[in-house]
């Protein structure tokens, strides 16, 4: 599986072609402006979270200051205003994913809450004993310990879609997996260490066609490509609103009409409700059955900002512009000796995510001493994947993850730290 260090690719020497304006991109960004140490700071871990330009940041200020106010339920001006930018937030996510309604939009915490939304209302309604689902080996625990959850209260058996030495999922195994046992195939649009852009849209087709229900960890892929969950065909597509310049804490689950009509709530208590009686209540409209208690106004309104921001850029733009800085990436890191990349070699096949290990330097010390020579951050750990972590056979790898502030500029300090860090371990 390891990409082993070789001689620089024959095209190594040529110039990316940035298709983004990289310079005005980053002065929306306060945080890029600051510098430690005299030196500016190169930040590489984007799959983690990602920096938030000015008018996100403006957007959050202005609720607060201007129209703070519940929503859903005040008949007065500020909570008209606050319920019509929060149901507003709702309408922007459902362009940004091409849904065909917003009652198919719900609102959550982030990609975790999301995938124990389904795992909880969908999954306990619709999984039995003697069922299967079915993920990869390159998940996120977050879409693996659900199903873990879940398979056991039912006694179901989670599959697993191995995972091939270049970091792809060969098509034909995928599918095979798929049984008439098959219920749910959960898996991730973008892998978050080896940066794979998956199948999925060909995997759904094959998933449907057995019966089984489709889930889409969409945590590395919406912030970085264009997402159209109808073109996608999937009955769940999840994501975080940190990863796309949003705050931390707003988070989408989106479902399909179809399965969302059929789906018992999540939680209890106000706003999900339409009566309620002594002894029991009955359900909201959708998507509000699915959104129990004061939901996080200010951070929706911010994860609308964030798409006017990136749509305004373009996503297509944004997706040409990290596939440039991931091959610059692979072309500068296959060049230093000691270095093992992870993941297909072939920028298109992936998404701006790149993990490599340094010799036998731990990846720990790797991210502290880029660190403090250069203020690069990047993350270095089993990324919560462990079961991928074990297919590598590794116990962690250094990774770093572009977005569409990150320059050739950030490649080098990255790969001049790594330098710097085999001189002092004698690498
Ligand atoms: N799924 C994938 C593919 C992810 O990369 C992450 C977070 C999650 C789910 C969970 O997202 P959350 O917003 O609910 O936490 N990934 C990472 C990462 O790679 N480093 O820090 C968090």
């Amino acid at each position: 599986m390891p990409l082993k260090s070789t001689a620089p690719a024959p095209d190594a020497h040529r110039a990316a072609r940035p298709s983004l304006d990289v310079d005005r991109i980053r002065r929306d960004f306060p945080i890029l402006l600051r510098e430690i140490g005299g030196k500016r700071i190169v930040y590489l871990d984007n799959p983690a979270t990602t920096q938030k330009p000015r008018t996100v940041i403006d957007a959050i200020i202005h609720f607060y200051e201007h129209y703070n106010a519940n929503v859903h339920r005040g008949a007065y001006k500020l909570a008209e205003e606050a319920t019509a930018a929060y149901e507003g937030a709702r309408e922007k996510t459902r362009a940004f994913l091409n849904a065909a309604s917003t009652e198919e939009i719900i609102f959550t915490r982030g990609t975790t809450e999301s995938i124990n939304l389904a795992a909880y209302a969908w999954g306990r309604a619709y999984v039995s004993a003697g069922d299967e689902i079915l993920v990869t080996e390159m998940e996120h625990h977050s879409n693996l310990v659900p199903w873990q959850i879940l398979v056991k209260e039912k006694q179901a058996a989670l599959k697993y879609i191995p995972i091939e030495d270049d970091g792809t999922i060969d098509l034909q195994k995928a599918v095979a997996g798929i049984s008439p046992k098959t219920r749910l195939v959960a898996i991730t649009h973008v892998s978050n260490v080896l940066g794979t852009v998956n199948p999925v849209c060909e995997i759904a087709k094959a998933a449907h066609s057995a019966g089984a229900v489709v889930l889409v960890d969409g945590a590395q892929s919406a912030p970085h490509m264009p997402v159209d969950v109808r073109a996608l065909d999937c009955d769940f597509f999840a994501l975080s609103g940190h990863k796309m310049c949003a705050p931390t804490g707003i988070g989408v689950l989106y479902v399909r009409k179809s399965v969302l009509e059929t789906m018992p709530p999540f939680h209890g208590g106000g706003d999900m409700i339409r009566q309620v009686y002594r002894d029991h209540a009955t359900w909201n409209d959708l998507p509000w059955k699915f959104e129990a208690g004061t939901p996080n106004i200010a951070d929706a309104i911010g994860l609308g900002a964030a798409i006017d921001y990136l749509t305004g850029i373009g996503l297509d733009a944004i997706r040409e512009h990290e596939i440039e800085l991931t091959r610059y990436a692979i072309q500068r890191l296959s060049a230093v000796p000691s270095v093992t990349l992870y993941g297909p070699r072939d920028a298109r096949l992936r998404a701006g995510v790149v993990s490599f290990n340094v010799g036998d330097i731990h990846p720990h010390d790797l991210a502290t001493i880029v660190d403090s020579k250069l203020n690069v951050a990047i993350r270095a750990g089993h990324h919560c994947a462990q079961p991928l972590m074990n297919r590598l056979n590794v116990p962690a790898t250094a990774r770093a993850g572009f977005y569409l502030y990150n320059t050739e500029a950030d490649v080098d300090s990255l790969v001049e730290g790594i330098v710097q860090a085999k001189e002092i371990f004698k690498v």
